[in-house]
């Protein structure tokens, strides 16, 4: 990913095309990358769903063909490191300040958990994208190593998985944000889910 920071081969329309593509991709941040090794007949089809071609057949053994790996940025502050730079506890459930803001939620909204008057918490209302939709909206911090995800409920028993009618997703220096529309016709619940990888 190096040469995404414009240092080479990758022009800077390719690393605008991916980011607008994959806006949820976040260059400076990136933690894991998955290898596959695929076979080049038209077998094999990318994240998009298109073919991926390579020299095919061969004989004896094709190998491994591998030009480059990198690591660009590894920015990220676990919450084991975090809980120590702010003197809480590790169980991420603890609420030091008080705020009803655990502290893993304070730690991926990028909250104080030494400040109650910083108390992060996703805005659920209703949306200008048309009728009968719900707004969730929260941002979280670039610097936390979690992943999210929303769902819902009728009864506050039984969770799934919320499937958004419309989402956006942009950037600042310290936050992702996300904002979600659902259509709901009914009454329901909805949650971030916060979760440790
Ligand atoms: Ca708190
Ligand atoms: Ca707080």
């Amino acid at each position: 990913m190096a040469q995404l920071a414009g240092d080479t081969d990758f022009s800077p329309s390719f690393a605008t095309a991916l980011t607008h593509d994959f806006p949820l991709v976040d260059l400076n941040h990136i933690t894991h990358v998955r290898l596959v090794d695929i076979i080049g007949d038209g077998s094999a089809f990318d994240a998009r769903g298109s073919v991926i071609y390579d020299p095919y057949a061969t004989v004896i053994s094709a190998g491994f063909d591998l030009d480059a790996i990198g690591v660009l940025n590894e920015g990220f502050i676990s919450y084991a490191d975090w809980a120590v730079l702010h003197s809480v506890y590790s169980d991420v459930l603890g609420d030091a300040d008080g705020d009803r803001v655990v502290d893993f939620q304070e730690y991926m909204l990028g909250g104080d958990p030494n400040l109650a008057a910083s108390a992060p918490v996703p805005v659920l209302g209703s949306s200008t994208n048309g009728t009968d939709f719900v707004a969730l909206e929260y941002a979280l911090s670039r610097d936390a190593y979690g992943t999210t995800w929303v769902e819902t409920s009728a009864n506050l028993v039984e969770w799934t998985n919320a499937m958004p009618q419309a989402n956006e997703h942009w950037r600042d220096t310290n936050f992702v944000h996300s904002a979600f529309h659902f259509q709901s016709s009914t009454n329901g619940f909805y949650r971030l889910v916060f979760e440790i990888p």
